[in-house]
């Protein structure tokens, strides 16, 4: 097998056609073949947990600081990535400012309580505390690496079908408790308020190929459209080798891209528990036909703009976790050799679609 380190590049391979992307860990950046591998195949991350509001929020901090309203940052392990992505000329998918998960119950608490079943703050100060929060970020980010970011995963996963709300939003979620569905465009108009210019707000969700989803998503995107919130439709792609529909997620894509919406394949795996040859071939047929399917729609004037893995190699892949079976998804093995289904994108670039 082919090192990852010699392989040609990815990145370079896709270079006139979109960005393409890796969700990254810390501990990555701090390991020189991680480093070395990241440099050469991909033009864009994504922190795999690193951004998200639970890393971000320090409560010690906020509590001392006495402010009912704007929380107190730790931003070490962004900062890690984003030197890391701004000295080798990465271009960084910031992820994820407003999330019903991986967001600390007491920052929806009344007195930032920590208590699991502490009253929940009011609506009037929930809102004021996302914008907060989102100034808070985007400054951060925008004054210390301008130029680094180019797209803001603003809201992430506020639709659920099977929650059963009207407009099928995910009612479960505390901020869809605390402020309805509102606080999706609230988000995004605090997002307006601090991009930097270039940069694009996006909506992101997995699952966008369910029929009841896609409906939901395209309605509510339509709206934030229509009040020039929204830049962006993130999709997912979490997918399965056994499970692919590939004429469902185009379709879900048209749709999205139909709105005038710059698309992003955000986090990419198709889970696979078997390593073998044959299965392996399967998956990289898998990537194959989905890769020809972007390329095709680009092809069309639709704007695929970045496609990124959900991780680098197949030793880091959250889906053996969360499966709880072996996975085997990515482009990389675990000893950062190429797999099959790295040969299989490389050539879809090459291939005239
Ligand atoms: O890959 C992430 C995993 O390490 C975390 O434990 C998990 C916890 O919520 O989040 C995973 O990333 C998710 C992403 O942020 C949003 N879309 C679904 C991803 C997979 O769960």
């Amino acid at each position: 097998m082919n090192n990852a380190l010699t392989a040609p590049s990815l990145c370079g391979a896709f270079r006139n056609r979109f960005k393409i992307g890796a969700a990254i860990t810390g501990r990555m950046t701090d390991d020189p073949d991680y480093r070395a591998l990241i440099r050469r195949h991909f033009s864009s991350i994504t922190a795999e947990n690193g951004m998200k509001p639970e890393k971000l929020l320090d409560r010690e901090a906020t509590l001392q600081k006495g402010d009912p309203i704007r929380p107190a940052f730790h931003f070490s392990p962004a900062d890690q990535m984003l030197s890391f992505a701004r000295e080798n000329e990465i271009a960084v998918r910031f992820h994820t400012l407003a999330w019903h998960n991986q967001t600390p119950r007491w920052f929806f608490a009344k007195n930032w309580d920590n208590a699991p079943d502490a009253p929940l703050a009011a609506p009037e100060v929930m809102l004021a505390r996302l914008e907060a929060y989102i100034q808070g970020v985007m400054e951060h980010v925008n004054s210390q690496y301008p130029g680094t970011v180019y797209a803001w995963d603003v809201v992430n996963e506020a639709i659920e079908p099977d929650q059963g709300g009207p407009g099928c939003y995910r009612t479960k979620s505390l901020w869809y408790q605390t402020l309805g569905e509102s606080f999706v465009p609230a988000a995004f108009r605090a997002a307006r308020k601090h991009q930097a210019p270039g940069q694009k707000l996006f909506y992101n969700d997995y699952s966008t190929f369910v029929p009841a989803k896609k409906e939901a998503l395209t309605a509510l995107l339509q709206k934030l459209r229509a009040d020039n919130l929204v830049d962006g439709m993130g999709m997912q792609a979490h997918l399965q080798w056994d499970k692919m529909d590939i004429a469902a997620c185009e379709q879900a894509a048209r749709a999205f891209g139909n709105l005038g919406l710059t698309l992003h394949i955000t986090e990419m795996d198709i889970h696979c528990p078997f390593r073998d040859e044959a299965h392996q071939a399967q998956l990289a047929q898998c990537y194959r036909d989905y890769f020809d399917m972007l390329l095709r729609l680009n092809r069309e004037g639709y704007d695929v703009e970045s496609v990124s893995f959900w991780g680098v190699t197949d030793a880091d892949t959250w889906l053996t976790y969360f499966r709880k079976e072996g996975s085997w998804p990515l482009l990389f093995t675990g000893d950062k050799d190429v797999k099959p289904a790295f040969d299989a994108v490389l050539e879809a670039a090459k291939r005239r679609i």
